[in-house]
């Protein structure tokens, strides 16, 4: 076990400066395409998502930004939205553009081979730049459902041609001080090939575009079995690794909660960020959740997942650091694992309760939550209207 006293100033700094963006659709109701289950107090539009997700940063102290996705979070004055989060104690965070789920996009957004098609989608995406310059965003997140079922189907080197030539057209758009985040998935909803599928190919068009194109690495979206904390160096040692979208998975890209199917992988991940100096928040990467809850209560979840990473975090941090570099020096293998597996192992939650305690929180973020009567009251509160979806 470690205390808080254990750690060197910078380990305590780096641990009370972490942050992890919260998405605003975590608080909506998920499922599969067989069904979505509904919950008592599920938020019907962003402001009550953004309230949730203030509790979360209310109990947890880490999640201070909620991640919008658009048209899904669209309203009417995103400057009073933007007050209201201020209000509860979070901020804006990344805009995410939605081109998946409008019925011209079938055969592609930016990549679709329709010219009015693309425009629609690029002007969807200043559409998102726009609200950026109102909600303080700093970063257009992009994941496109780009792709074909079918070998033939269309010329995958002239969708690589408009892909690029679109992207250059919204960076383009982009302030000075934005950047634009491109989203790389293997597969779904395109099953034989998707247009950004993996980190060689988001590097490739980041690269293209400038300096302000970074890849947001999703942790679900690779085949098992990919070794993703050596994909995490390879974007640190490029520059370009723009934001985690945290999620874990078993199978697919099941976005359960982070940590929950592979705490050791997460733990891996973070070794290496932790390794290149890269975790603390001017160091570009944002860390991100990107859930959905489908069984399990959504605030406690979210709860849950950033307590998963702040604890892979805080076992990252007290590798130590000499000890492993002396042992990879004299090719002693099990002594360079050994010195990994004691910090994999050791508890810290008892050091990270007495960060809590330090900071004014509770130690016990979940115990609060649930005692606070939150739940009972949003439950007694929002009655009619349309829950919020995936997809709505
Ligand atoms: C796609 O699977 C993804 O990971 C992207 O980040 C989307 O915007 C998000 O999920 C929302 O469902
Ligand atoms: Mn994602």
């Amino acid at each position: 076990m470690v205390a808080l006293s254990d750690l060197t100033p910078e380990q305590h700094r780096l641990l009370n400066e972490q942050t992890i963006e919260l998405a605003s659709w975590a608080f909506g109701n998920a499922g599969t395409r067989f069904k979505v289950f509904s919950t008592p107090g599920t938020p019907r539009d962003p402001y009550e998502k953004i309230a949730d997700a203030a509790q979360v940063q209310r109990y947890t102290g880490i999640t201070p930004r909620v991640s919008l996705h658009i048209p899904w979070d669209e309203t009417e004055d995103y400057s009073k939205l933007r007050a209201y989060a201020e209000d509860l104690g979070v901020t804006l965070g990344n805009i995410n553009s939605n081109v998946f789920q409008d019925d011209d996009y079938k055969f592609g957004s930016l990549t679709n081979s329709d010219p009015a098609i693309r425009r629609k989608a690029i002007d969807a995406h200043k559409h998102c730049i726009e609200i950026m310059d109102q909600t303080g965003s700093d970063t257009l997140k992009i994941w496109l459902g780009d792709g074909t079922n079918y070998p033939g189907q269309d010329s995958i080197n002239a969708r690589q041609d408009r892909l690029h030539e679109s992207l250059e057209e919204i960076y383009a758009a982009l302030g000075e001080d934005q950047k634009l985040l491109l989203e790389y998935k293997f597969f779904e909803p395109a099953f034989y090939h998707t247009d950004v599928p993996d980190w060689g190919t988001a590097l490739t068009q980041v690269l293209r575009l400038g300096e302000r194109a970074v890849v947001c690495l999703d942790t679900g979206h690779h085949a098992p079995g990919t070794n993703v904390e050596f994909i995490v160096v390879q974007l640190l040692r490029a520059g370009r690794l723009g934001a985690f979208d945290f999620n874990s998975r078993f199978y697919a890209d099941d976005d359960l909660m982070v940590g929950a199917a592979d705490p050791f992988q997460l733990f891996r991940i973070l070794n290496e960020i932790v390794d290149f100096g890269a975790l603390a928040p001017d160091s570009g990467v944002n860390f991100m959740l990107d859930q959905c809850h489908q069984l399990e209560e959504k605030i406690p979840g979210e709860i849950r997942s950033a307590l998963n990473v702040q604890e892979s975090t805080a076992k990252a941090l007290i590798v130590d650091r000499a000890a492993l570099a002396t042992a990879q020096e004299n090719h002693d293998v099990l002594g360079a694992n050994g010195v990994l597996m004691d910090a994999y192992n050791t508890d810290v939650r008892p050091l990270l309760a007495e960060l809590r305690e330090e900071q004014g929180l509770d130690p016990d973020p979940s115990g609060a939550f649930l005692r606070s009567g939150y739940m009972q009251k949003v439950a007694e509160e929002r009655v009619g209207g349309q829950q919020a979806s995936w997809g709505a």
